[in-house]
């Protein structure tokens, strides 16, 4: 058999063996489908194992600092390795905005699913809904709701504060409604 014929089935029958092997163009380069199939501080460029200089790879593409990257670099952002929440941020200079955020009462669309302040999401605890700034919304809280499981804002107390507070006690009678990006103001007696 013809000896370069011999050396070109020796390398297909490698690259067919495994998914990692020898690159045709350069058998000094291991050929690779995935970072995974490359050492460690390789990583797989055009489908070939290249040596990334410590400080010089991809880093985390993430502006506003809430664990959620822009582009496909995004696969390095420590969330994306480590919970395989890979999404791409929808606003990456919003850190209140990104794939599965709690749903706040603010004007803006928060969790990313097509709907601005839709408050009630399904939860399983509080800490599946929004926290509420008390200097923005005194006297709110949104809570999950033990048996519908979904959020709900609500007021705070159910207790009426203050010798002035009417009779029967009207806090926390209703759920409040979030309407322009804002909570109805809740009455000092409920606070
Ligand atoms: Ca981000
Ligand atoms: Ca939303
Ligand atoms: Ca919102």
């Amino acid at each position: 058999m013809n000896s370069k014929i011999s050396i070109f089935l020796f390398f297909a029958f490698s690259s067919i063996a495994c998914s990692v092997g020898f690159s045709i163009d350069d058998p000094q380069k291991f050929s690779c489908n995935a970072n995974e199939d490359c050492e460690s501080g390789y990583e797989c460029k055009s489908d070939v194992c290249e040596f990334v200089i410590p400080g010089k790879g991809p880093q985390c593409p993430d502006a506003d600092g809430d664990g959620f990257g822009v582009g496909p670099d995004r696969v390095v952002c420590p969330l994306c390795k480590t919970e395989n929440k890979c999404e791409e941020d929808p606003d990456d200079a919003d850190e209140f905005i990104y794939p599965g955020a709690p749903e706040e009462c603010d004007g803006k669309d928060n969790d990313s699913d097509g709907t601005i302040d839709n408050i009630g999401t399904p939860c399983t605890s509080a800490n599946d809904c929004a926290q509420v700034d008390q200097e923005l919304n005194p006297g709110v809280a949104i809570l999950c709701n033990p048996t519908s499981k979904i959020c709900e804002a609500t007021m705070r107390t159910t207790i009426c504060f203050g010798a002035g507070a009417p009779d029967p006690c009207p806090c926390n009678a209703t759920p409040l409604v979030c309407a322009n990006g804002a909570f109805p103001a809740v009455p000092e007696f409920c606070q």
